[in-house]
């Protein structure tokens, strides 16, 4: 259909983000569900996108975009009328470029390198395990800035929405877990918990992650 987005998408992983911000916004959108572990899904992903990462998005018009902050800009700009992100020119703009710089350039790295230690380092299982102790410490770390820097009421950029929101509702559910969030970062918890509230965040998290 002309007017639909395809999302090319795996349970659980970053996908879950720009589901909801489709969602959210209101467009027509279709998965594709990929497997990057069977051959196949992964030869299909490759063709996509040689880094072999999980979003993509193909526009209704055939253009294909990689990078989930740049697909949830385009998303809220094409959708106005159901903020995504705060317009350029509000007060709370240049907190939202800042932290959804941080979260991708900073924070999306440390996951990507620790899921991928043992094909980075292969043949070396304890350096790869200490790759993965040390990516996570990192990230840890970069979670508790945004933690100490944030007052959300309720939600990350305080009261206005955003696709941060979003991205927190999906990677507290990532390593380290729940209930390290919970004991060291109980404002994101507390993010996380009024997106996940959101009836279509709520059901598209369920089928992630339940
Ligand atoms: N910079 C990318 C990162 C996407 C990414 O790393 N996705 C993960 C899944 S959540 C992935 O595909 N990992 C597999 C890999 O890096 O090989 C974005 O923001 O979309």
């Amino acid at each position: 259909m002309a007017s639909t987005y395809r999302l090319i998408s795996t349970r659980g992983w970053g996908s879950a983000i720009i589901e909801a911000a489709l969602a959210l916004g209101g467009f027509a959108y279709e998965l594709e569900e990929l497997d990057p572990n069977r051959p196949k899904d992964r030869q299909r992903l490759l063709s996509l996108n040689p880094l072999g990462q999980i979003p993509v998005l193909i526009l209704p018009d055939g253009e294909l975009m990689t990078e989930s902050a740049a697909m949830l800009l385009l998303l809220s700009e094409r959708q106005p009328a159901t903020p995504l992100a705060p317009p350029p020119g509000a007060p709370e703009r240049a907190a939202f470029l800042r932290w959804l710089a941080f979260v991708v350039a900073a924070i999306y790295p440390q996951y990507i390198v620790g899921d991928g230690a043992n094909r980075l380092l292969p043949g070396d299982a304890d350096a790869a395990a200490r790759l993965l102790e040390a990516t996570d410490a990192q990230m840890m770390r970069h979670w508790q800035q945004i933690e100490a820097a944030i007052t959300p009421s309720p939600w990350f950029l305080g009261q206005t929405f955003s696709v941060l929101d979003l991205y927190v509702v999906v990677m507290v559910r990532w390593r380290p877990g729940r209930a390290w969030f919970a004991a060291h970062c109980p404002k994101l918890t507390a993010v996380a918990a009024a997106t996940a509230r959101l009836p279509k965040v709520e059901a598209i998290m369920r089928a992630q992650f339940d």
